[in-house]
């Protein structure tokens, strides 16, 4: 396994929108295993593959503890086909929008259908941070981050607080 770069805004590369998985290959299943320990080695709780450069609709999910993190979930071609009316609101980051936090409204309750790790059909009842999570992944694949949600004003200022932080190194 390999631990991949993840971009980070303003990179327009994630803005894409991401493809449909037509087969769950090995190849799907190394970019998965590498996405794992991407998202593992940069303590975060879910990935996209767009956030590795890779536009295919594949998420990968752990709510474990961060010294206990087995409860990995993989997800290709994810689809919501129930939400809840109601919300609830979590402190939401993003390994792509690093060190800034936004508290985010999102349907408290989600079900969603995929493939798994193994191509097989599956549906899954998530509610709590896990729904959270799933619809905030699933938004990668549609080029949305969570601060898209946020007033302009306050999302230029992020990026520009982004834009800022990250030098372009020149070589003399
Ligand atoms: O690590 C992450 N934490 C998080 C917290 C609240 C809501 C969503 C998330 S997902 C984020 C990792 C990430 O950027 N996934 O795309
Ligand atoms: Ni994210």
């Amino acid at each position: 396994m390999t631990i991949r770069k993840i971009l980070t805004e303003p990179d327009k590369f994630l803005r894409q929108i991401s493809k449909t998985v037509l087969k769950v290959t090995d190849d799907e299943r190394r970019l998965m295993d590498d996405m794992l320990e991407t998202m593992y080695d940069a303590n975060g709780i879910g990935l996209a593959a767009i956030q590795v450069g890779v536009p295919k609709r594949i998420l990968v999910i752990d709510l474990g503890k961060k010294e206990n993190k087995n409860m990995p979930l993989f997800f290709v071609n994810p689809k919501i086909i129930k939400k809840n009316d109601k919300l609830a609101t979590y402190e939401e980051g993003c390994l792509s929008v690093p060190d800034q936090f936004a508290e985010i409204d999102r349907p408290n309750k989600c079900t969603v259908e995929y493939l798994d790790y193994n191509g097989k059909k599956k549906v899954l009842d998530a509610d709590g941070l896990l729904a959270t999570c799933l619809q905030h992944e699933m938004d990668h694949l549609e080029g949305i981050l969570f601060i898209d949600y946020l007033s302009k004003l306050k999302r230029d200022y992020i990026i520009k607080k982004l834009t800022k932080s990250k030098p372009d190194r020149i070589v003399v």
